[in-house]
């Protein structure tokens, strides 16, 4: 047995399995289990029915239409905010919220600032590839990322290298996924559709905003 293999050390319901992804110009960290089951079912149910989710739209040649997953973005209030084109005004942070932020927080090393939250209804619902590089998120954009209900993959793929395979992350209920240093400068990333019939997943995305 390795005694100095991470994942095993880590393995149990209190102390998070982690594990750093080898990949270049990222720095891509997941911890599996940083909610306990019981959190995750009790922030999963309250965030589906406090939240005030939102369904945004997008101009597409020309007409607009529905974003393929509700939306709600909560903070401080003195930092606006733009996402896809959409300026958001943030909802003040709520008790649930800030239980989060302060868990991942003392991971994370930052103070977060606000964050965006999405409620993938279906298997229907997706976010595209895309980068999370607004400038307003600073030089090199640290992100936290909890999820709670259905398991997704999160795909990432390098913008030029070819020659990488793209990353398939299962981010599964109560993970955090820390994403910080150069990753979206090089890397873009994507939740994708499914024709599977699968339960609702809440995902949060805390951002420091400069
Ligand atoms: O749902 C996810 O895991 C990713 C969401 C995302 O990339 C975003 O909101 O910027
Ligand atoms: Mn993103």
């Amino acid at each position: 047995m390795d005694l100095f293999n991470q994942t095993d050390l880590f393995g149990s319901i209190d102390n998070p399995k982690t594990k750093k992804f080898d990949l270049p110009d990222a720095d891509v960290t997941l911890f599996e289990g940083f909610f306990t089951k019981q959190e995750s079912d009790r922030l999963y149910k309250d965030l589906t029915e406090k939240i005030l989710w939102q369904q945004d739209q997008i101009r597409f040649y020309g007409k607009m239409i529905d974003l393929p997953r509700l939306t709600a973005w909560y903070g401080e209030n003195n930092k606006p905010y733009t996402y896809s084109g959409i300026p958001m005004n943030p909802h003040p942070w709520t008790e649930d919220l800030l239980f989060i932020k302060n868990r991942i927080e003392k991971e994370a090393g930052v103070n977060f600032s606000s964050v965006l939250l999405n409620l993938y209804r279906k298997g229907k619902d997706s976010v595209n590839w895309h980068c999370d590089d607004e400038k307003e998120l600073g030089q090199n954009p640290v992100i936290g990322s909890v999820s709670f209900g259905e398991t997704r993959p999160f795909q990432l793929r390098h913008l030029t290298r070819k020659d990488l395979d793209k990353v398939d992350i299962l981010l599964t209920t109560g993970s955090f996924l820390l994403m910080k240093g150069t990753t979206q400068h090089f890397w873009e990333h994507q939740i994708p559709k499914t024709t599977r019939e699968i339960k609702p997943r809440i995902n949060l995305t805390f951002r420091v905003i400069a």
